[in-house]
């Protein structure tokens, strides 16, 4: 069979056709999770899996608490398979567990084989209590379709340190992100003892040449022990640049020269308020809409530097789109976080296509528990499906032809083949 023989027997033709062709690749297409809070096995406990991780998950923290009348001493008093109970007895039997966060643990348990009707806790126990993590590992990754995860790596976080020093990550598909909210958020409240406790000559203030240099060579070090994807900041969403501060002379003078050095592209993750409410503890964390003027100028000013990026507000998400078609060194990726649901998923998939074509990163999952890597990327790949359905259609309404290679080409580049160009290009 010729090339264009070949073309013709996959053809689209009709919009059932189409749907066919577009859940087959959106389905089978193994993805790269850009961002993650898993960790490969070696880092031990650090790995969190099972039904009482599942439950007791911050997004579904935060949910309990509207329902619930535990107080927030009372709640973290409790063992984690207390909290697990209560925010099962409240979410999901007391009340019908339609949103999102609780969604994704139905989704997850049904995908998994086990009785969603039988809403019985303590057979989802007996499912992990019976497996083993790198059993687990398979089957998640198997069913969740997912190739290779990013880990978030802290340099400054004792729990990670032994597994780094002993250079062996185990598992190789999960790869590395150097993540640098202490050194960037908190130099001169942490980062910097920090610092000079591993030896480093850096001045609190972070402003001598010397010290720029003992930064960088830190950031170096753990770049050739990590091989890491990218860098990668959390920031507020008043987060400025230019910047006479520590921010801006970390940027300017560590970390972009390096990112440039090593070919690391360095991920900004811009507008989470942290702790807006303390007594919700890692659940309570906010959002807030950035200016993006800030990242405008990054970019332009910083031409051959690479930079990811993901916002966590609505109202920023198609001003980043405008700015995604000036910048070609600006990867937009995923739906972050309170980003993460089906409607703005939706409206955020659409907009990014309608403005940027095929040229993103649609989703990551966030994972931080293993099993969340099937109800995400289940939920996620249904709706780039939809929209695409979408917009392959209105090309065939008016006589363009599509086959099913180009459509599983379209899908591959979405779910990795950007990813790795935007790595590996100049
Ligand atoms: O900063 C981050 O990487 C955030 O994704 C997390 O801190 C956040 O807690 C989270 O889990 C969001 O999904
Ligand atoms: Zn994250």
């Amino acid at each position: 069979m010729n090339i264009s023989e070949s073309n013709y027997t996959q053809q689209i033709k009709t919009a059932d056709e189409l749907k066919t062709a577009v859940s087959d690749a959106v389905d089978t297409q193994s993805v790269t999770d850009i961002h993650t809070h898993l960790f490969s096995p070696p880092f031990g406990e650090l790995l969190l899996w099972g039904i009482d991780e599942l439950l007791t998950y911050h997004y579904l923290i935060a949910e309990v608490f509207r329902k619930s009348d535990v107080s927030y001493q009372q709640f973290w008093a409790m063992s984690k398979a207390k909290q697990a109970e209560l925010i099962w007895q409240t979410l999901f039997i007391e009340n019908s567990p339609v949103s999102e966060a609780c969604r994704g643990v139905v989704t997850t348990l049904d995908a998994l084989g086990l009785d969603v009707s039988s809403r019985n806790l303590r057979d989802y126990r007996d499912y992990f209590t019976d497996t083993t993590v790198d059993a687990f590992i398979d089957v998640v990754f198997e069913c969740a379709k997912v190739s290779k995860v990013v880990m978030t790596n802290d340099p400054f976080d004792s729990a990670e340190a032994p597994v780094w020093e002993s250079g062996d990550t185990g598992d190789t598909r999960f790869e590395a992100a150097l993540r640098m909210d202490v050194l960037i958020n908190t130099y001169e409240e942490i980062g910097y003892e920090h610092l000079r406790g591993l030896g480093y000559d850096v001045d609190p203030s972070l402003s001598t040449k010397k010290t720029y240099k003992e930064v960088r060579r830190f950031l170096e070090t753990w770049i050739q022990r990590m091989n890491p994807k990218y860098m990668a900041v959390s920031l507020p969403p008043d987060f400025q640049y230019p910047d006479e501060g520590v921010l801006g002379r970390l940027f300017d003078n560590c970390i972009l020269p390096i990112s440039r050095e090593f070919n690391v592209p360095f991920a900004l993750m811009i507008g989470v308020k942290r702790a807006v409410n303390p007594q919700l503890q890692m659940a309570g964390d906010g959002s807030g809409k950035a200016d993006l003027t800030s990242l405008e100028t990054l970019l332009r000013e910083n031409p051959d530097n690479k930079f990811l990026v993901t916002l966590l507000s609505r109202e920023n998400q198609h001003e980043l789109c405008v700015i995604g078609r000036k910048f070609k060194n600006l990867m937009i990726f995923g739906c972050w976080w309170f980003m993460n649901n089906p409607s703005v998923i939706e409206e955020i998939t659409r907009e990014r296509i309608e403005l940027l074509g095929l040229s993103v990163i649609p989703q990551h999952s966030d994972a931080r528990i293993l099993d969340q890597l099937v109800y995400k990327w289940k939920h996620s790949r249904q709706i780039i499906a939809d929209v695409l359905v979408e917009k392959y259609q209105t090309l065939l309404d008016v006589g363009w032809t599509l086959t099913s290679t180009e459509v599983e080409r379209d899908v591959s580049n979405l779910f990795g083949g950007n990813f790795d160009r935007f790595l590996n290009g100049d």
